[in-house]
């Protein structure tokens, strides 16, 4: 059995105030030439297909374009489930119209998880598909009011699977969220924090039954532990947090006994997020930019001393498509404010650093009632984000 693993395409996005369609545009194309070229079995999506809940008009297009190609052109079946950032009512319309063309959408969560059969040279594969899901959907459907973290979520998933599952066959899982093994997980600042009490985690051993697990969320392609459950990352790179990524397509081989072995294709974009440092004045030499591929997207870092006048115009008159600019100089100031945060606050949830915050004003600890409330109104903030960007 050959799999084309893929997540995060995140379509839609805007980066820095900077649309990203044609680059994923020109990503999708090369997705596509891949998926012609290795003749999968089958095409995972698993996630993040859409950036927003509310997916513009551009987005849906390319989205539709993409799938066309890959199932009514080639022929090969697609599966694909909702992220944090898709709306499960939203993408699951059609889908079950769409089934009797090979095109697998699931959006909802559902308290019996979708298995998809497709055969290889061998036997059958099982394919089985659980979108992202809030813990709290997961109490409410199976009434198990003890199911709080995500962990909690997956293993009572995955307990209600096992009555339902056979060892003697191969089983593959299709998820989206953060999956903890013993490895360190490489973290990027475009994935949107599942939860923001620090409980978002599932442990890799809920997946220990399966051949392979195809996961989506974060953006670095990485094994999240063990040889058998692999991110496949995003299509792009979404942040600057991202400069040193190599984006790549997953391709799986699995043999008769479920073994796999995976190989990454990698994707070149048309533009790319790079880092660019220097004095100003140099940068706009043409000593220095003749050697420069002017078109990518670029962090400017200035190591300047002192105030310069506009320098974005004169940047973006050399540099068309600067997103980002800093002063090397104020970022060291600013590493030396001592916040009521303080250190490694970076690594702190939005929660933890309102509760700093809070005593150090204050001097007392916020209270339980108080944190409830607080972690709503971040959790809204979190999950709206977009939505306010728009009516903004
Ligand atoms: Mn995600």
């Amino acid at each position: 059995m050959k799999i084309v693993h893929t997540a995060d395409w995140h379509i839609g996005k805007i980066v820095n105030e900077y649309s990203m369609i044609g680059e994923q545009e020109y990503m999708l194309g090369q997705f596509v030439e891949i998926v012609k070229e290795e003749e999968p079995h089958v095409v995972i999506i698993a996630g993040d297909i859409y950036d927003r809940s509310i997916a513009p008009i551009e987005a849906v297009e390319l989205l539709d374009k993409t799938l066309g190609r890959i199932i009514l052109d080639f022929g090969i079946p697609v599966l694909l489930i909702s992220g944090n950032h898709d709306s499960p009512e939203r993408l699951s319309f059609g889908s079950g119209i769409l089934r009797s063309k090979n095109l697998f959408i699931e959006g909802n969560f559902k308290k019996d998880i979708t298995k998809i059969v497709i055969n290889d040279d061998y036997n059958k594969v099982n394919f089985y598909m659980l979108p992202y899901v809030d813990p709290a959907i997961v109490r409410n459907i199976y009434e198990d009011g003890s199911i709080r973290t995500h962990n909690q979520a997956m293993r009572a998933i995955i307990d209600r699977l096992n009555g339902n599952f056979d060892k003697s066959e191969r089983n593959i899982m299709i998820t989206h969220g953060y999956a903890r093994g013993i490895s360190e997980l490489s973290f990027s600042d475009s994935e949107r924090p599942l939860s923001i009490g620090g409980t978002d985690y599932v442990e890799i051993e809920n997946f220990q039954g399966f051949n392979y697990t195809a996961l989506g969320h974060l953006h670095r392609p990485q094994y999240a532990g063990g040889k058998k459950v692999y991110y496949s990352g995003s299509l792009l790179k979404y942040s600057f947090s991202e400069v040193d990524h190599k984006k790549s397509v997953t391709v799986v081989n699995m043999d008769e006994k479920g073994d796999v072995i995976i190989e990454q294709k990698e994707l070149k974009p048309k533009r790319d997020m790079r880092d660019l440092e220097g004095k100003l004045s140099e940068l706009l030499d043409p000593s220095t930019y003749r050697n420069i591929e002017q078109e990518h997207f670029y962090r400017v870092i200035l190591t300047d001393k002192g105030e310069l006048l506009d320098p974005i115009s004169k940047l973006k008159s050399v540099y068309p498509n600067v997103l980002q600019i800093m002063v090397k100089e104020r970022i060291k100031d600013a590493r030396d404010i001592k916040t009521a945060a303080g250190e490694g606050y970076k690594d702190k949830t939005k929660l933890q650093l309102f509760k700093e915050f809070y005593k150090s004003i204050t001097e007392d600890d916020l209270e339980t009632e108080n944190i409830e409330v607080m972690s709503r109104i971040i959790e809204g903030v979190e999950k709206k984000g977009d939505d306010l960007y728009e009516a903004y």
